[in-house]
């Protein structure tokens, strides 16, 4: 993204919360994966948004009473630098459009300047959700920045919500990249195709899709799901190395990353010739599909059309003979979530579609006992008249 995508986030949270705000956030900080080594860095959405940054621990100070940006490294080792390597403070300027970067002590000395102009100060933190009922460690690098904050600033404020609703209308560039990031996924789909008939594990499907991605220098927005048979009725599962059969359907949901932002696409294809029930079942997911991205349009509140794809979803499983009662066994996840930087992205802040939001609509239907999962997931601009299907050049045909 060019440096003025930046500079413009930065100005529009700024009038947001109002005009004069302390704004202080961090990028992610670099977790373990095993033993002495780290993931994959992947940077805090909100911070990549503000400032292209891609590096872990960065801060990001925004003074709006002063009009004045810095943004802040984190100290680094030589020995560190030997072995990760070192920045370059011009690249990061040039790509920020920050023009002053200084260091963590300089930083922390400063910010205590700036209570005497500030009392309030806002920042970032993870959402209570993840916080309350996450199964995994959550990176810790907000968690602690507020409590350094909380030690200088009467009142620690969040501006969370400000970033959600920023983020969730994309501005065109936006939405250029998430349709790049779709090119790239419906490519790596069509090229997996050409060998659903020969393939004999998920890890071959899925060295395909990877093969295709990574040969375009773009990345997987999350590990890809290939999973065949009953695998398909686990939601995330990510293993992809069971064995394919001719008798099964496979279910994929694959993603790119590409300019810092994400595609997120489902299909369910069958490896053989599909029997009527399987062909059923697709035909009710991929019709559901349809009516609910019909409905799509702006000013439709959030509310009404969960209702309405509800009742879409129960005439779906009644027209399979399978009992409506049993619906969140059948459907367990949602009809979709925003898309953007983050593939899981916020619609926080909206009561109805808007223009330039970007959103998934990926009903499923999982029978356990027939082994049995099928999932259609689509990306879907709403425009200014209604809706525009992103990935709609990916057939969603069962073969
Ligand atoms: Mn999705």
């Amino acid at each position: 993204m060019n440096p003025d995508f930046y500079q413009k986030n930065r100005r529009a949270l700024l009038d947001k919360i109002g005009g004069g705000a302390l704004v202080v956030i961090t990028g992610y900080g670099e977790v373990q994966r095993t033993h002495d080594a780290a993931c994959w860095f992947e940077q805090e959405a909100n911070f990549w948004y503000l400032t292209g940054v891609d590096l872990p621990d960065w801060w990001l100070v925004l003074d709006g009473t002063h009009g004045t940006e810095w943004l802040v490294s984190p100290e680094i080792s030589d020995t560190q630098a030997v072995f990760d390597g070192s920045f370059s403070p011009e690249t990061i300027k040039s790509g920020s459009g920050i023009k002053t970067i200084i260091e963590r002590d300089e930083a922390v000395r400063r910010l205590r300047q700036l209570v005497k102009h500030h009392s309030i100060v806002y920042t970032t933190e993870q959402p209570s959700y993840l916080r309350e009922h996450g199964h995994f460690q959550l990176n810790s690098a907000q968690a602690e920045l507020k409590k350094t904050l909380e030690r200088t600033f009467q009142t620690v404020q969040l501006c969370n919500r400000e970033l959600a609703e920023l983020r969730t209308i994309k501005q065109p560039e936006e939405t250029t990249a998430i349709q790049a990031a779709i090119d790239v996924t419906i490519g790596a789909i069509e090229a997996m195709k050409q060998s659903l008939s020969g393939a004999k594990y998920e890890y071959e499907l899925d060295a395909i899709l990877t093969q295709a991605i990574r040969s375009k220098g773009a990345r997987h927005a999350y590990d890809p799901i290939v999973a065949s048979g009953i695998n398909a009725c686990t939601l995330h599962y990510v293993k992809n190395q069971g064995r394919l059969s001719k008798k099964e359907l496979v279910l994929l949901d694959v993603g790119a990353r590409v300019n810092g932002y994400a595609a997120d696409i489902s299909r369910t294809y069958s490896l053989g010739t599909p029997t009527k029930r399987q062909h059923a079942v697709h035909d009710a997911v991929r019709e559901a599909q349809e009516r609910c991205i019909n409905l799509l349009k702006p000013g439709l509140s959030l509310q009404e059309y969960q209702a309405e794809c509800e009742h879409i979803m129960k005439t779906a499983l009644t027209s399979l003979k399978l009992s409506t009662e049993r619906y969140r066994e059948y459907f367990p996840h949602a009809m979709g979530h925003g898309l953007g930087v983050d593939v899981h992205d916020n619609l926080v802040g909206h009561s109805s579609l808007r223009p330039g939001m970007v959103l998934t609509v990926e009903p499923g239907i999982y029978i356990r006992d027939e082994q049995i999962g099928v999932r259609i997931e689509d990306d879907i601009l709403i425009t200014e008249n209604g809706f525009k299907n992103l990935s709609a050049r990916l057939s969603t045909e069962i073969r």
